[in-house]
């Protein structure tokens, strides 16, 4: 593991912890590099950041689960989200070693969700078209709110 990389797994972990995120792919900093970071344990007042470097997801359940998501590239929408219940990715740590994981609950629907940043693709992609649109909608009237000052 080089240490641009381990830099940008402590700038992303800076970055989550910063916006009170539990999970960040390395895109949302305008890294384009396939990198996530993701602490689902923070709210307990730990820090305790688990790093995935080139993550693959190896196997889905047909078993489907549904989790409310937000995002930190769509602020303020949240809405229910039906992913895979349950995963099982290969991927290498921050000591560059491979590991292989299955997981369930949040860490199946955070991972899932971070591995669709690296390519390209948001949780309201996952809503109904009107759905969707109406989180377009409301994006776009808060940034022209934002504009205005
Ligand atoms: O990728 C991101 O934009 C981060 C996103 C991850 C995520 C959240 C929920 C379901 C799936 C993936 C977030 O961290 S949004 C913020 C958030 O979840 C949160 C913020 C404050 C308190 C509790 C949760
Ligand atoms: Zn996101």
């Amino acid at each position: 593991m080089d240490a641009e990389i381990l830099e940008l797994v402590d700038d992303m972990a800076d970055s989550m912890y910063a916006a009170d995120g539990i999970g960040l792919a390395a895109v949302q900093i305008g890294v384009a590099k396939r990198v996530l970071v993701i602490d689902l344990d923070q709210k307990e007042g730990k820090k305790n950041p688990r790093a995935f470097i080139n993550p693959k997801i190896l196997w889905a359940s047909e078993e489907m689960a549904v989790f409310e998501e937000g995002c930190l590239s769509v602020p303020e929408i949240w809405d229910d989200v039906e992913r895979p219940a349950r995963i099982k990715a290969e991927y290498l740590d921050r000591e560059g070693v491979k590991q292989t994981l299955e997981a369930d609950g949040m860490l199946a629907t955070c991972l899932q969700h971070e591995m669709d940043h690296l390519n390209g693709v948001l949780f309201i992609d996952h809503l109904s078209r009107l759905k969707r649109s109406i989180a377009i909608r409301k994006l776009t009237k808060a940034k022209k709110l934002q504009a205005a000052g």
